[in-house]
């Protein structure tokens, strides 16, 4: 798959490999009327159970792609490879070094035109993701702001992504952010659970992820596909 293609979703359903899901739920999720699937997580994360989730995922033509945490985890067979570079981190691992290690050990095999770099910025202190990468998460709008006009800027890359994951964001700043992308898709994702969260969010991010109502909720989480569908971005 293209990522131009993955530019024009609006909703899409993040699924954790180290988590367990029905067989049943993954039908449900694959007939919602999503954009696509994103399968990726935190820890946990191996090849064997993002291979296992993979293979249960593409049953259908719903573009699969695999969000890679862990190069040891890359999975042939994903119909794209979405590559997280933390911005908001100090930890250089996060924004360059894992990505240099990879690309020295398995550069030569990795399909290029599959390949898109999504910049977050990750702001729930308390997600593991946070944690993980150390990320600097006490920032000013206008911090983010700049992070924004780095991604689309000076690194011109495809995403920006807000990661609140686990709570709610900032619509505030979530606007603001669109306000400030014009080439560079914005990415929201984090603690969606309600129609009223999910029609605000998307009316400033171009796409909006929903992930942990899936397993606390299945039938909101798949009201959140029309719910974000529906919504017009303001511009
Ligand atoms: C997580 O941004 C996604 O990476 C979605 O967040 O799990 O809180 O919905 P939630």
């Amino acid at each position: 798959m293209l990522i131009e293609q993955m530019q024009t979703w609006r909703h899409v359903f993040k699924l954790d490999p180290n988590r367990p899901i029905e067989e049943e739920m993954i039908v449900r999720l694959l007939q919602s009327g999503t954009d696509g699937i994103i399968v990726g997580g935190t820890d946990g994360i191996t090849y064997q159970n993002t291979y296992e989730l993979m293979r249960r995922v593409k049953q259908t033509s719903l573009p699969c792609v695999q969000e890679i945490s862990n190069a040891k985890a890359v999975v042939p067979g994903f119909d794209g490879f979405c590559i997280p570079v933390v911005l908001n981190t100090n930890d250089t691992e996060w924004l360059i070094g894992a990505h240099q290690k990879t690309m020295k050990e398995f550069g030569e095999w990795i399909p290029w035109n599959q390949v898109a770099v999504e910049g977050y910025v990750v702001l729930n202190p308390e997600a593991k993701v946070a944690q993980l990468t150390g990320a600097q998460t006490s920032l000013t709008h206008d911090d983010i702001l700049a992070y924004a006009q780095i991604a689309e800027h000076l690194f011109r890359l495809p995403f920006f992504y807000l990661e609140y994951s686990g709570v709610y964001g900032d619509a505030l700043v979530v606007q603001a952010t669109a306000n400030h992308l014009r080439h560079t898709k914005l990415i929201y994702g984090g603690g969606i659970r309600f129609e009223k969260q999910a029609r605000e969010m998307a009316q400033f991010a171009d796409i909006v992820v929903v992930g942990n109502l899936i397993y606390d909720d299945i039938e909101m989480a798949l009201q959140t596909v029309s719910w974000v569908k529906e919504t017009k971005l303001i511009r």
